[in-house]
């Protein structure tokens, strides 16, 4: 199959009906960091056992397409000796890698940040290819603070992340864009929809530059939301601050916008999911989940590091894909949470 035929097989399934991905590709920093929270060591073997619980959830594909992993994964096999990308394909979930190094600070632009991981990248997805994965992601930060994100940082992100996007489609790997507006900080709602605006117009001008074909990628916007320091205003607020900045922001030809949690509860990111889902207006785009820790979170607090809980963490983790999955279709009222 060429590159084309490659990314239309793999972005039909991660965006076909009622599905969302799951990030589950912490770096060994921030799972460390993960696990600690529910008194859980983040050894190999634990990183191993937990996410091929996630993978190998019975009945998890109907409400996941695709999951998204940390490059050690790609190597690891579940308890039955299957590889765990091949336990994915078997419970009928793509596959992904997620394929940026990391932050470094932007030189010239005090308090910004830029993503790093773009030399050798070519090589490294074609060995992620023969490894099993089918679509990749690559994060960019901005802080929001009174000086930043500066201009600079804005216009450096957006070429490093469309520069990726690029070399991923090369390899007929789909790529999930990641321009993140932290949530840190005690900043109105407004300013949050001016710096995801800013951030997501430039990204999208870069794709362009990048002759990134638009339908085979997928947008992971943070919704807009005040800073975490204040009070958030209703559900149907921030959906349509969010709304608002996406239409001016996202072209049609993008087929699926799967939103990052950003530190919300597990309960706050499903509601505000529905809300956008239900509210009037243009909506050309798929809007989904690719959550990290609104998903996970109730399912390491289920499974404690222990094997025994792995049955009530797997249920865990398909209730909040499902209540997810209702969200995606607009169909979710908190009731449901009980
Ligand atoms: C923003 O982080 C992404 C989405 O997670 P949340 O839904 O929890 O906001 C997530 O995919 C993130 O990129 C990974 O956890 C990897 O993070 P690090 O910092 O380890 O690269």
């Amino acid at each position: 199959m060429d590159t084309i035929g490659q990314l239309h097989q793999t972005i039909e399934r991660l965006t076909s009906p009622g599905r969302g991905i799951l990030a589950a590709d912490e770096s060994y920093p921030t799972i460390t960091k993960r696990l600690a929270d529910h008194g859980i060591e983040s050894t190999e073997e634990n990183r191993r056992f937990y996410r091929s619980l996630l993978a190998s959830t019975p009945g998890i594909g109907e409400y996941v397409g695709g999951i998204i992993f940390f490059e050690e994964t790609l190597g690891q096999k579940n308890d039955d000796g299957v590889r765990i990308p091949e336990a994915c394909e078997q419970n009928h979930i793509v596959p992904g890698i997620k394929v940026d190094k990391g932050l470094v600070e932007l030189a010239g632009s005090p308090g910004d940040k830029v993503t790093q991981g773009l030399d050798n990248l070519g090589d490294r997805l074609d060995g992620y290819v023969e490894q099993g994965a089918r679509f990749t992601k690559w994060r960019n930060v901005y802080a929001i603070t009174d000086r930043t994100p500066s201009r600079q940082a804005i216009d450096a992100n957006a070429e490093v992340l469309a520069r990726y996007a690029a070399i991923a489609q090369s390899r007929g790997m789909v790529p999930i864009v990641e321009p993140e507006v932290l949530l840190d900080g005690n900043h109105d709602i407004e300013r949050c929809a001016e710096v995801t605006e800013a951030a997501q117009t430039a990204v999208f001008d870069a794709l362009r530059r990048h002759n990134v074909k638009l339908e085979y990628i997928i947008l992971k916007p943070n919704m807009v939301l005040p800073g975490q320091d204040n009070p958030r205003p209703s559900v149907e607020t921030c959906a349509e601050y969010t709304l608002q900045v996406l239409r001016r922001t996202v072209p049609a030809a993008v087929p699926s916008i799967n939103f990052l949690s950003g530190g919300q509860t597990a309960e706050e990111a499903t509601a505000h999911l529905n809300a956008m889902n239900q509210a009037d207006g243009a909506k050309p785009w798929v809007l989904s989940f690719s959550y990290s820790r609104a998903l996970q979170n109730p399912v390491q607090a289920a499974w404690k590091g222990d094997p025994a809980n792995k049955a009530d963490a797997q249920q865990a983790f398909l209730k909040r894909a499902r209540l997810n999955s209702m969200a995606r279709q607009g169909q979710y009222s908190p009731d449901m949470e009980a």
